[in-house]
């Protein structure tokens, strides 16, 4: 078996896409997402400029060896373009190879090592009412673990707080720049947050009482200091993790952050290869494992991490926003119900648009994803209903102090 076509589809049910679609000479088809949200184009045109010729050929059984083809043999490696790219390809030849075996990918990676995958999804709010309004709607929903972030007062639009879909109780797809030709200008104050957090959380526990595994992103905005004394501060209220507390570059930064408290420390939306984590992991300076299949150069590479973790404790967090599409999701799901050390699973259902376009295997029940019993990933495309959608340039938000000092966002 030969792999005989390789196509780049771009979609935009209410988001951007970028899906590549393997064809071997038999008419296996394999699926692999390649999103990069707000540069979508650069991992597009690199997988049909520069890799898609190259599979053309290839056999698609050989998923270690690909890969290693084209990292290695690329000689310009990491970075988001090219592990996004890399990614789509190891997606997609897994699908092929499940397809072949008629098996779902997880029994390739080792079979279920568990019923299913804890979930957790996103309420927010913009007042301590609507915030409990929000976490109540997730609850009667069946998610039995929820990340709450809330408006701040004194800044005016804040990370992770949605807009009126999610309070009125429909489905949302976060897409907090909208689409556009230029990024929207987000505010932050630093002590204006860190004072407002924990009073947050002191309401949330108040009103859903201790039990509730409660998680927060402070979204790469914090310095070590501020992000320890975060951590520190919330302590008392026993949070599932914190998550991105300082801009991810600096494995060093986590240090610091660990001295000074035992919140749970999560990290890695960002992150491209193992290197990014090594001193991470080793030191173990984090608890769980952000990394998300689409960025990370697929399930081989990710597989590997977390046996990595698995050696200091450290479990998975895969990164599940909307913008990773249900293929990327798809992947995940996978190798998390195969692996030993399995965290939790972020889950944001996607548009109704995008379900038309991607169809999907997986069930979301009480609180629980499951990649379902479909051999391969278990998502189909309609590239009919992708081309009713298409490409519309978005850009995530930038965010900016108040004397106009760019900041993290
Ligand atoms: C999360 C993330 C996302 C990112 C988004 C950027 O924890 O889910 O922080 O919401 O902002 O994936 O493209
Ligand atoms: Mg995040």
């Amino acid at each position: 078996m030969r792999i005989a076509a390789a196509d780049v589809v771009v979609t935009s049910p209410t988001r951007n896409f970028v899906t590549l679609k393997l064809t071997t000479d038999d008419g296996v088809t394999g699926l692999g997402d390649a999103t990069l949200n707000g540069r979508e184009l650069a991992v597009a045109a690199y997988l049909r400029e520069h890799v898609a010729a190259l599979l053309i050929g290839r056999d698609p059984a050989r998923i270690e060896d690909t890969w290693q083809y084209l990292y290695r043999g690329a000689y310009w490696r990491r970075g988001p373009v090219t592990m996004a790219a890399i990614a789509a390809v190891d997606m997609a030849l897994w699908d092929i190879k499940g397809k072949v075996c008629g098996v779902p990918v997880y029994q390739l990676l080792g079979g279920a090592s568990r019923e299913g995958l804890l979930a957790y999804g996103h309420a927010s709010g913009t007042s301590f009412e609507s915030l409990g309004e929000s976490i109540n709607m997730h609850l009667e929903k069946g998610y039995r673990a929820i990340r709450v972030q809330s408006s701040i007062p004194g800044v005016h639009a804040v990370y992770g707080v949605a807009a009126q879909a999610q309070a009125s109780g429909e489905r949302y797809d976060y897409e907090p720049a909208g689409r556009g030709a230029a990024p929207a200008q987000e505010d932050w104050d630093s002590a204006a947050y860190l004072r407002h957090v924990p009073k947050v959380f002191d309401y949330v526990r108040r009103e859903f009482g201790p039990e509730l595994p409660l998680l927060h992103d402070a979204h790469h905005r914090l310095r070590p200091i501020e992000a320890a004394k975060l951590g520190k501060s919330l302590e008392p209220h026993n949070l599932f993790w914190l998550e991105d507390c300082t801009p991810a570059e600096s494995q060093q930064a986590l240090r610091l952050v660990r001295q000074h408290t035992v919140t749970p420390l999560a990290i890695g939306e960002v992150f491209n290869t193992v290197w990014d984590f090594q001193q991470l992991i080793s030191e173990q300076l984090i608890d769980y494992v952000r990394a998300a299949s689409t960025h990370f150069g697929g399930i081989t590479p990710l597989r590997k991490l977390m046996d990595f973790a698995a050696q200091y404790q450290i479990r998975s967090g895969f990164h599940g926003p909307t913008d990773v599409s249900p293929v990327g999701l798809a992947a995940q799901l996978h190798l998390g119900l195969a692996i030993h050390n399995f965290g939790i699973q972020e889950y944001m259902p996607h548009s109704e648009q995008t379900d038309v376009v991607f169809r999907q295997s997986m069930s979301f029940t009480d609180g629980m994803l499951h990649p379902g019993e479909t051999p391969g990933l278990g998502v189909t495309l309609d590239e009919e209903a992708a081309a009713r959608y298409p490409y519309q340039p978005a850009y995530l938000p930038i965010s900016r102090l108040k004397d106009g000092t760019m900041h993290d966002w």
